[in-house]
C-alpha cells in the first residue's frame, strides 16, 4: 500500500537515506530558489521504506501564537503568498503550519495535487471563511452554494451546474456578454475622442470593475444595469466598493474568530457587516425587480432570460436558495474577472510582440468565422492560453484547499483524514522546476504538447471548482477579443507591479495603461 502511494507521489523525486538502525528514512524533494533539487530514486528496497508519520512533516506548526505574532510583524497578512513561497523554499514541497486557530499541510507539486484531489470525497470541503458564514448567521440569511456543505451542497450544486457551468450554456451567455463587450469598446472610443491626444490613459481598474459587474449582471438577470454610461447609479458604485471592502475586511478574520471580534465591537467586523449589507441590498433589488416582472408578465421572448429567471422557472430550488447563490455569483464575479483582465492588459502592454501575435490570431479567426462569437471562442487557443498564463502568475486565490476525506500519503508522509491540505497555487506558478523560466509571461506554454497535468488550477478542481468559471472565462475571452481588435495597449514606462493579498490577490498599486485606436 505504502509503495503504491509513493509511486503516485513521484518516485523520481524521493531521496533515500539510511539511518543508523538500518531503518530507512526518505527525505522529501527539496526546493530551492532555482526550483526543485531532485535526485534519482535509489534501489527499490530503499524505496519501499516505511512511510513517515504526520508529526515528522517539517514546518513551524508547534507554536500557533508565535506564528500569528510573526505574521503580524512581517506584514504577513498582505504577503501571505510570498510567505508561502519562502516556506516551500525552506521546508521543501510539503510543510505543516499553524497560524492562529487554523492548522494545515501545504503542498506545491502537481502530482501531489493529484493525490489531494483524489481524496476530496463526495462532499469536497474547502477552508471555511468564518467571516462570511458569521455574517449570514448574524443577519439570518441563507447560505448559497459557496458556503453550503454536505448533501445540501451537492443537491444545490448539481442543479446550478446545469444552468451555469455545463458546456451547453455557453451559447446562452455569449450574446449577453458580447453586447457588453461591444459597449465597452464604444465607451473607450468615446473617452479617446474626448481627448486631443487621440488616445486614452487611465487606471483602468474602475472601468474594468464596471465592465465586470455589467457583464455578470446581464448573464444573471438578463438585464442591463447601465454601468457603461456616463452617469451610473450610485448604488452600483457602492456595490463595487463594498465588494473590495468585504474581501479586505475578511483577512484578519481568517485568523481571529469573527464572533469574538463582533463581541469586542471591532472595526473590521463592523466594516465587514456594512460591506455585506450593501452587497445584499443591491443584489436583493436586482432580484426583486426580475421576480416582480416575471409574476406580472410571463415570458414571451425566445431569447435567453438570464440565470435567475431560468432557475425560477425550473422550480427545482426554493426562491431563497436561488437568491442566495445568485447573490454569491454576483459578488464573486466582479473583482475576480476585472483584476485578471487588468493583469492581462498590463502584461500585453509590456510585450508588444506577443500582443501582435494575439491580434493576428483574433483577426484570422474573425475572418474565418465572420465574427460569430461562439465559433470565435473555439478558434483562439492563444487567447485561452493568455488567460491561463495570467492566472499562473497572478492567481485570484493563493491556494486551493480541501479537508481530505480519507488518509493519504504525500512525499512519503502520512496525512490523516480530516486534515486541511492547501495546494499553493501562487507558489507553484512561480516555481522554476514546475514552469521553466517562471518569470516570463508566455501563453505559448499552454499550447505546445506539454504536460499540463494538475498545473492549471486557477478555478480550482473537480465538483467544488469555481461555479462561475464558465461565465468568467467567456467574459474574459470576449473582452480580450474586442479590445485586441480595436486598440493597441501601451504602458508609460517600466514599472514592476507586485500583488498583495486582500483575501484575493490584487495589484499593490494602480496600473496606468494607454489605449490607442489601431
Ligand atoms: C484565501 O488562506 C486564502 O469568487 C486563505 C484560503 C482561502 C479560502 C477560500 C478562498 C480564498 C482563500 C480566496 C478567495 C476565494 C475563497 C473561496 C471563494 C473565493 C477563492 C484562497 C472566490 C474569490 C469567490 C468569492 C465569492 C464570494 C464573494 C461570494
Amino acid at each position: 500500500m505504502a509503495v503504491g502511494m509513493m509511486a503516485l507521489s513521484g518516485l523520481k523525486h524521493v531521496r533515500g537515506l539510511m539511518s543508523k538502525g538500518q531503518t530507512v528514512l526518505l527525505a522529501p524533494t527539496r526546493l530551492c530558489h532555482s526550483g526543485l533539487v531532485s535526485e534519482p530514486c535509489l534501489t527499490p528496497p530503499v524505496c519501499s521504506a516505511a512511510v513517515r508519520s504526520f508529526d515528522e512533516i517539517p514546518g513551524n506548526w508547534k507554536s500557533s501564537v508565535g506564528n500569528l505574532y510573526r505574521f503580524w510583524k512581517t506584514d504577513g497578512f498582505k504577503n501571505l503568498h510570498h510567505i508561502m513561497v519562502e516556506n516551500f523554499n525552506t521546508f521543501g514541497p510539503i510543510y505543516r503550519e499553524k497560524v492562529g486557530y487554523y492548522e494545515s499541510v501545504n503542498i506545491i507539486l502537481p502530482e501531489d495535487g493529484a493525490i489531494l484531489f483524489k481524496a476530496e470525497g463526495r462532499h469536497p470541503k474547502r477552508l471555511k471563511v468564518e467571516a462570511w458564514t458569521a455574517y449570514r448567521d448574524y443577519r439570518n440569511r441563507k447560505y448559497g452554494v459557496l458556503l453550503k456543505s454536505g448533501e445540501d451542497w451537492r443537491v444545490n450544486r448539481v442543479i446550478l451546474n446545469k444552468e451555469v457551468i455545463s458546456p451547453k450554456v455557453l451559447g446562452n451567455f455569449v450574446p449577453l456578454l458580447d453586447e457588453v463587450g461591444q459597449d465597452f469598446v464604444a465607451r473607450v472610443f468615446k473617452n479617446i475622442n474626448n481627448n486631443s491626444s487621440g488616445r486614452w490613459t487611465a487606471d483602468l481598474s474602475h472601468e474594468l470593475f464596471r465592465f465586470a459587474l455589467e457583464a455578470v449582471s446581464h448573464v444573471l438577470y438578463g438585464e442591463r444595469l447601465g454601468l457603461l454610461q456616463d452617469h451610473i447609479n450610485p448604488d452600483s458604485q457602492e456595490f463595487i466598493n463594498s465588494i473590495t471592502l468585504m474581501f479586505k475586511s475578511t483577512v484578519p478574520m481568517l485568523y481571529i474568530p469573527p464572533n469574538l471580534l463582533r463581541r469586542l465591537g471591532a472595526k473590521v467586523w463592523n466594516d465587514h457587516v456594512a460591506a455585506w449589507d450593501a452587497i445584499f441590498n443591491h443584489a436583493d433589488k436586482c432580484i426583486q425587480n426580475i421576480y416582480r416582472t416575471l409574476r406580472h408578465s410571463p415570458l414571451l421572448e425566445e431569447r435567453y432570460p438570464g440565470v435567475l429567471t431560468s432557475l425560477l422557472l425550473q422550480d427545482k430550488l426554493s426562491i431563497e436558495e436561488i437568491k442566495a447563490s445568485v447573490t454569491e455569483l454576483m459578488a464573486g464575479g466582479v473583482d475576480t474577472t476585472s483584476i485578471t483582465l487588468l493583469w492581462t492588459l498590463y502584461e500585453l502592454a509590456k510585450n508588444q510582440e506577443l500582443q501582435e501575435k494575439l491580434r493576428d490570431e483574433v483577426q484570422t479567426a474573425w475572418t474565418a468565422t465572420k465574427g460569430d462569437m461562439i465559433q470565435m471562442i473555439r478558434s483562439v487557443p492563444l487567447i485561452n492560453g493568455t488567460i491561463k498564463e495570467t492566472l499562473r502568475l497572478y492567481p485570484v486565490a493563493v491556494s486551493v484547499q480541501r479537508y481530505i476525506a480519507n488518509d493519504i500519503v504525500i512525499q512519503n508522509y502520512n496525512i490523516p483524514a480530516g486534515t486541511l491540505v492547501q495546494f499553493g497555487l501562487y507558489a507553484m506558478g512561480r516555481n522554476g522546476s514546475i514552469f521553466p523560466k517562471p518569470e516570463k509571461y508566455n501563453p505559448y506554454r499552454w499550447l505546445r504538447g506539454e504536460n499540463h497535468y494538475f498545473k492549471s488550477l486557477g478555478f480550482g478542481f473537480g465538483p467544488r471548482q469555481c461555479l462561475g468559471r464558465r461565465i468568467a472565462e467567456t467574459e474574459m475571452q470576449i473582452f480580450l477579443i474586442h479590445i485586441l481588435r480595436n486598440f493597441r495597449i501601451e504602458k508609460q514606462r517600466y514599472v514592476d507591479v507586485k500583488s498583495t493579498f486582500e483575501l484575493i490577490l490584487i495589484p499593490e498599486k494602480p496600473i496606468l495603461l494607454t489605449l490607442r485606436p489601431l
